[in-house]
């Protein structure tokens, strides 16, 4: 199966640690895809355009090797998680467990949506950024946040499909880091583990996890031009055929 995915890793995918905590690692060809040169790169066009295979043009897409497509990264982890070849799932079972999981995965989701979309907002030339907008947006953060202390503090019973989501909206909260080099104009010095120590300790321990070390802060190595890209959505749709 292919990954279409952002080989930016500066902050955690939490698809790809669904994919190793299976042990999928060696079935999944990695395709680097650039969402964002689309409309960015000056020569670049429709260069690393996927939406043959996703309308939303959107990453992460997966493409099986039946040619069926799957996207948003929430049924991506799904999917992944139906297919572990490790016998760990990180989805539990109906129950309490499982919608305390899911919960925390849409929460961590949305903290991680809200929080690119401050970065693109922060991308605007200052007099254009809107100031309601970010006041709008941050509170849900802030909140966020709290909730996964009080998560945190309460422990978990394995490591689930919500953590894994937590991994990624944290690690991409390094605003310094991650596309954000403009001055947020509320919290231009936001520390998510400020006076939230059990998260601080709980994102500590888990970052040692092999699903995190396999990619976190590890440059992707191998062909990440368009065409490669190109020639793995024609391969896609031709086993659609
Ligand atoms: N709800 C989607 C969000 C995915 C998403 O927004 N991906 C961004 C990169 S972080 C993207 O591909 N953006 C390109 C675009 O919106 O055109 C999911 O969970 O998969």
């Amino acid at each position: 199966m292919k990954l279409f995915y952002s080989p930016f890793h500066t902050f955690i995918h939490k698809v790809l640690v669904t994919a190793h905590e299976g042990g999928l690692w060696q079935d999944i060809t990695f395709v680097p895809t650039y969402p964002f040169k689309n409309r960015q790169g000056e020569d670049q066009g429709d260069a690393y355009s996927i939406a043959a295979l996703n309308p939303l043009d959107k990453v992460p897409t997966l493409a099986l090797d039946s040619g069926q497509v799957v996207y948003g990264s929430q049924a991506v982890a799904e999917c992944l998680d139906s297919m572990s070849r490790s016998g760990r799932h990180l989805y539990p079972a109906n129950g309490p467990k499982r919608w305390d999981a899911i919960t925390r995965l849409a929460l961590a989701d949305t903290m991680f949506e809200n929080t690119v979309m401050l970065a693109m907002e922060g991308w605007l030339p200052e007099e254009q950024q809107r100031i309601d907008f970010f006041k709008w947006i941050w509170p849900k953060i802030i909140r966020g946040c709290d909730a996964l202390e009080v998560a945190c503090k309460d422990g978990f019973d394995g490591f689930d499909i919500g953590q894994a989501a937590m991994l990624h909206a944290i690690s991409y909260m390094d605003f310094k880091v991650n596309f954000y080099d403009a001055k947020d104009p509320l919290y231009p010095e936001f520390d998510c583990f400020d006076k939230r120590p059990n998260l601080e300790a709980w994102w500590q321990d888990a970052i040692q996890r092999p699903s995190v070390t396999s990619h976190y802060n590890v440059d992707f190595e191998g062909d990440d031009s368009a065409a490669y890209l190109q020639q793995q959505v024609a391969l896609t749709l031709e086993a659609q055929q």
